[in-house]
């Protein structure tokens, strides 16, 4: 019997308030409205953003359905959309593209207007929420909300992808991976035979790992305070890793050493940490090195720096969602996947039914995880 048209019960996990586990509860999705589609979740990954709202470290208006990494299916689409039908393979947007405002209309440029990160209203374009939980609105997250078996986005906030694409995978595509891949490719522009420097080795700096290799490197240095990272990085193209725990001098002097005296091409920091992301730009070559900005620090936080260190002619710059351009390069990056320009696997650490969310944040938050990817409906559910 077909859902077009009704409000579907399903269930979500929601956030009441910070600090707080998420409770997989019933909530109420109603219908897409015009330029709307809602989508029936297949899978969804965790990252450590969702994690920082919950820890209130970024702020959100809370009861909230998080989740910003997933992939589905289109159940049902609003009035006046053409571009999606039921049966599209998609992924929600965490980062819209509108197409009309003057960002999304600058080639370089990918913050678009419609962004709901830097002051958050938690509500569809026009204002309302299509969640209520026992009748009570319900925030949703970044235009996405993939911590819920259906959910409803903007149709400038999901992406059509190749109908072959295995969504327990490309999930990932939907946040971490493209958070780190773009930072290389298409932020820093990696040139071939570089040297690069990645602060951080969760999935967002593994993800800048593969896009290093992918442009060329010659030297990827992989840096990060838990050596359980160190395999997966080794396998996905880092050549040498260390830990700043085993060093007395500054980290940024260890990696003058790995480098003649001359500091890497590029570095990258993906922690969101003020201390290493002076750490990053003090790694770089003092001329022509390039530091990026991934991880995005603490709300409200300050650095003090000496001016000599962008002086002499580095170049700091930082990045949201790897400067893609998202309705754009999504789906590109699908594809780029289906013909294996990339792998994905050694990113999912765990799988594990929907149910067992609470279960995948203590996973990340414990260092264990890489990725863990939450599967909706009855697939089967394994733990690597
Ligand atoms: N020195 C070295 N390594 C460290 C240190 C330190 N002082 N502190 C922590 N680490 C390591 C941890 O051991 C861990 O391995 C890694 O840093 C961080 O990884 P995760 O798994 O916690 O996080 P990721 O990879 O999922 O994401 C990290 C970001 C910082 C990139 C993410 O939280 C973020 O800020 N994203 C915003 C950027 C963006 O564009 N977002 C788009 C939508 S989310
Ligand atoms: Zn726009
Ligand atoms: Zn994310």
């Amino acid at each position: 019997m077909s859902t077009a048209g009704k409000v579907i019960k399903c269930k979500a996990a929601v956030a009441w308030e910070p600090k707080k586990p998420i409770s997989v509860v019933e909530i109420e999705v109603a219908p897409p409205k015009a330029h709307e589609v809602r989508i029936k979740l297949v899978a969804t990954g965790i990252c450590r953003t969702d994690d920082h709202v919950l820890t209130g470290e970024i702020k959100m208006n809370f009861p909230i359905i998080l989740g910003h990494e997933g992939a589905g299916i289109v159940e049902s689409v609003g009035e006046s959309v053409t571009s999606f039908k039921p049966g599209d393979k998609v992924i929600p947007l965490c980062v819209p593209q509108c197409g009309k405002c003057s960002v999304c209309k600058t080639p370089e440029g990918n913050m678009c207007d419609k962004i709901d990160f830097f002051e958050p209203r938690g509500v569809m374009y026009d204002g309302t929420s299509r969640f209520t939980c026992k009748g009570k609105p319900v925030h949703n997250f970044v235009c996405t909300s993939t911590f819920s078996e259906y959910t409803v986005c903007h149709v400038d906030s999901v992406a059509k992808i190749d109908a072959a694409a295995p969504l327990e995978k490309v999930c990932l595509i939907g946040c971490g991976f493209s958070t780190g891949y773009g930072a290389a490719i298409k932020t820093a522009k990696v040139r071939p035979g570089s040297t690069c420097a990645v602060f951080g080795l969760g999935g967002v700096g593994l993800s800048v790992v593969i896009g290093c290799k992918s442009a060329g490197a010659s030297k990827i240095i992989g840096i990060d305070i838990n050596k359980d990272k160190f395999p997966a990085a080794q396998e996905l193209g880092a050549t040498e890793c260390i830990s700043p725990l085993d060093f007395k001098k500054p980290i940024n002097e260890v990696v003058f050493d790995m480098t003649d005296g001359k500091g890497v091409d590029y570095s990258f920091e993906v922690i969101g940490h003020t201390d290493t992301l002076i750490a990053a730009l003090a790694s770089c070559n003092m001329n022509y090195g390039t530091s990026i900005i991934v991880g995005a620090p603490p709300s409200g936080t300050e650095i003090t720096i000496s001016p000599t260190l962008v002086f002499t002619g580095r170049t700091w710059k930082g990045c949201i969602f790897g400067s893609l351009k998202s309705k754009d390069d999504i789906p590109k990056l699908v594809s780029d996947f289906m013909a294996k320009k990339f792998c994905l696997d050694p990113l999912i650490t765990h799988i594990l039914p929907f149910d067992k969310i609470n279960e995948g944040f203590e996973l990340l938050r414990a260092g264990k995880s890489i990725r863990t990817v939450l599967l909706f409906g009855d697939e089967k559910h394994t733990r690597k």
